[in-house]
């Protein structure tokens, strides 16, 4: 069988792009294709670290047939033209749920207990001269969980062993979940004083999080953000923290990508990360195998391993 001309967005790790090599006749967006190329391309490799993927670029490709992306979030990708198109999506749900947890429980102490503020103190001397201020604490607090998704759980079963109070929000209340549901953001945000969101990106959660939420959290609020920029409202973010409406935040994901507003890096109550929930090498090398794999066997079977809902497509078994 000749192989499948793929084409792939941007950069991905090493053995990813070796993977790709090996099974496809591949194309690098970033080192220019030809149009008569592009027209041959039947498969594409996207990732949220490209940018957006939209109808403009489909529309340079007219074979296209199945966009894999790197990453379980895939609101990089113009959904609407993708399913007018025909198209079938796929991301790598599941195989990064728990690294997501992993780094959405240091980021939540990080927070609480001030740890990079308390390493910068020693690292600068400051402990000769007395101790590190008292910090606030994660003991005797709730928190609300807003998307108990793969990854959403994965949190929860951690927090389980912190011996704290578990609540969330979804669309849906969820029958075999025992943790309390709450319909709506600001009604989850008044009953607890931590809210961690970790739903998918893209309009239906944009500014899931606004002024009204952060009034509801309270004082003592602090907002773990490890889903996407644009659920919460980050201008309205920032005056909380500022005034001390809220009492901190922890963000692993910004509206404007690699671009960190000032007024965030200015204030002492925010410990903020470069987008590095999945970011570990085992984990993007699990991530880039299956998108690898829902590639394979898209051109092979015709049943992608995970699809995304929109697409319609059964995964194989
Ligand atoms: O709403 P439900 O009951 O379908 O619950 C889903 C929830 N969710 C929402 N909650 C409130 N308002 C919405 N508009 C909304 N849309 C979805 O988010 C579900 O509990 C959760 C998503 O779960 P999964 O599909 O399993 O996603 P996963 O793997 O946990 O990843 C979540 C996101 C990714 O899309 C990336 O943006 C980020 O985490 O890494």
């Amino acid at each position: 069988m000749t192989r499948p001309d793929v084409l792939v967005a941007a950069p991905l790790p090493p053995v990813t792009m070796a993977a790709l090599d090996d099974a496809f006749v591949v194309h690098r967006l970033w080192e220019g294709v030809a149009d008569d190329v592009l027209s041959r391309v039947r498969g594409m490799a996207a990732s949220t670290l490209a940018g957006p993927v939209r109808d403009d670029l489909f529309a340079r490709l007219p074979a296209l047939e199945v966009i894999a992306n790197f990453g379980v979030g895939y609101d990089n990708i113009d959904m609407v033209a993708a399913v007018a198109r025909g198209l079938v999506v796929t991301n790598t749900a599941g195989v990064l749920d728990e690294e997501v947890a992993d780094l959405t429980i240091g980021l939540l102490l990080a927070t609480l207990r001030r740890i990079p503020a308390a390493e910068r103190f020693l690292r600068d001397g400051l402990w000769r001269d007395g101790n590190f201020p008292l910090s606030p604490s994660l003991r005797g607090r709730r928190v609300g969980i807003i998307g108990l998704g793969g990854i959403g759980k994965a949190i929860a079963r951690r927090l389980d062993g912190f011996a704290v109070d578990i609540a969330y929000h979804g669309r849906t209340r969820q029958g075999d979940v025992g943790y309390p549901w709450y319909p709506s953001v600001e009604a989850l945000a008044g009953a607890c004083d931590v809210l961690i969101a970790i739903v998918p990106g893209g309009a239906s959660t944009r500014h899931l999080v606004d002024a009204r939420v952060l009034a509801a959290l309270g004082p003592q609020g602090v907002l773990i953000n490890v889903s996407r920029g644009t659920v919460v409202d980050e201008a309205a973010l920032i005056a909380a923290l500022q005034a001390g409406t809220i009492l901190a935040s922890g963000l692993d994901v910004f509206e404007r990508e690699h671009d960190v507003p000032e007024a965030l890096l200015a204030l002492d109550n925010v410990v903020l990360l470069p987008h590095i929930g999945s970011a570990s090498a085992i984990t993007r090398q699990a991530m880039g195998r299956l998108m690898v794999d829902n590639l394979v066997a898209w051109f092979e079977t015709g049943r992608p391993l995970t699809p995304v809902p929109e697409t319609r497509i059964m995964p194989s078994s």
